[in-house]
């Protein structure tokens, strides 16, 4: 065909996404129509592919108005804002970045560890503030000899593991399943994981699955030395019972990349100085979101050169077998 294939984005990306798109593609930009409705008339039924990340919402209201959607290609390795189930019983196939950004994020995820146990960003306030000369900055908690629980053992949650093998510490995890290649400890269960360490890496994907998974009772298991670090989602912790907790002293401290309601942050939390708080960083480089924005063109690019997806997310493998063939 003469014409080239109709995209969408739906808010602001990476410049180079549009940038790379452009050339290939027909590019139409939600975030820039005045009137959504009116525009998703117009365009909605020519449009064969979404560029997205999570500040879009993806669901089955928005696919019932691009009824020739093909592909929708999000830019991010974590999808739970977009119902990839209703996609796949359109038909639709769903890629994320996954890979690119794993290192990125683990190193991200360890530094925040460090920041929280040592109170890095406190030390540095403290001799900001002129408060060194008058007394040395106070001691604080330590790595050293502390087990750490991982909470999903993804490409993520294995690439932080390996770093911190190099910091001498004890590792365990928790996910749905044991992995039989994995050298560390098992728990079938995300309390007696909490119990058994001092530190607990949420790396779990985000979504209905893993909705307020650490909660009170977890937090409690974690115990009064526990450290929570967060740089998944958010939403796999019960904020609630995590501010509670920090308030009572029931855990020790928190480092959280990610809030329940991004980019709201909880007064309460921002008010506790035994939390590290950072707004949602852990992709944030030139070079990774470069690398994130190139996986995202190469999908929709390889799709509409009839080569399939490059990176399928779990719910619309590829190639498929069967219905969807
Ligand atoms: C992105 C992320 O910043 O990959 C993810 O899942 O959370 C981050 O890398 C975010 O999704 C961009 O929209």
């Amino acid at each position: 065909t003469l014409h080239p294939p109709e995209l969408l984005m739906l808010k602001p990306m990476h410049p180079s996404v549009a940038e790379a798109l452009t050339p290939t593609f027909a590019l139409h930009r939600l975030d820039t129509a005045n009137d959504r409705d009116a525009f998703l008339a117009e365009v909605g039924p020519r449009v064969r592919g979404l560029a997205v990340n999570a500040q879009a919402v993806v669901d089955g209201a928005l696919l019932d108005q691009l009824p020739n959607l093909e592909i929708v290609a999000n830019f991010g390795v974590g999808y739970d804002t977009i119902d990839a189930a209703e996609a796949a019983r359109r038909g639709v196939v769903v890629t994320n970045t996954p890979d690119v950004l794993t290192d990125e994020v683990a190193d991200l995820a360890v530094g925040l560890l460090l920041a929280t146990i040592r109170r890095i960003p406190q030390a540095d306030r403290y001799l900001r503030a002129g408060r060194w000369p008058a007394a040395p900055f106070p001691l604080t908690a330590s790595l050293r000899g502390r087990r750490v629980g991982i909470l999903g053992l993804g490409r993520i949650g294995r690439a932080i593991a390996r770093r911190l093998e190099g910091f001498g510490v004890e590792i365990a995890y928790h996910g749905r399943r044991p992995q039989a290649d994995a050298p560390y400890a098992y728990h079938p269960t995300l309390v007696g994981l909490a119990q058994a360490v001092h530190v607990l890496m949420v790396v779990a994907p985000g979504g209905a699955g893993t909705d307020g998974l650490v909660d009170a009772p977890v937090l409690a298991a974690l115990g009064p030395e526990g450290i929570l670090v967060n740089v998944a989602r958010g939403s796999v912790v019960d904020e609630a019972a995590l501010v509670a907790a920090l308030e009572a002293g029931t855990i020790h401290g928190a480092g959280l990349d990610v809030f329940a309601a991004e980019p709201h942050v909880p007064e309460r939390l921002v008010a506790l100085d035994r939390v590290v708080l950072l707004p949602h960083v852990g992709s944030g480089t030139h070079e990774t979101r470069a690398g994130m924005g190139r996986l995202v063109v190469d999908n929709l690019v390889s799709w509409f050169e009839g080569r399939g997806p490059l990176t399928p997310v779990a719910e619309t493998p590829w190639p498929v077998s069967g219905a969807r063939a």
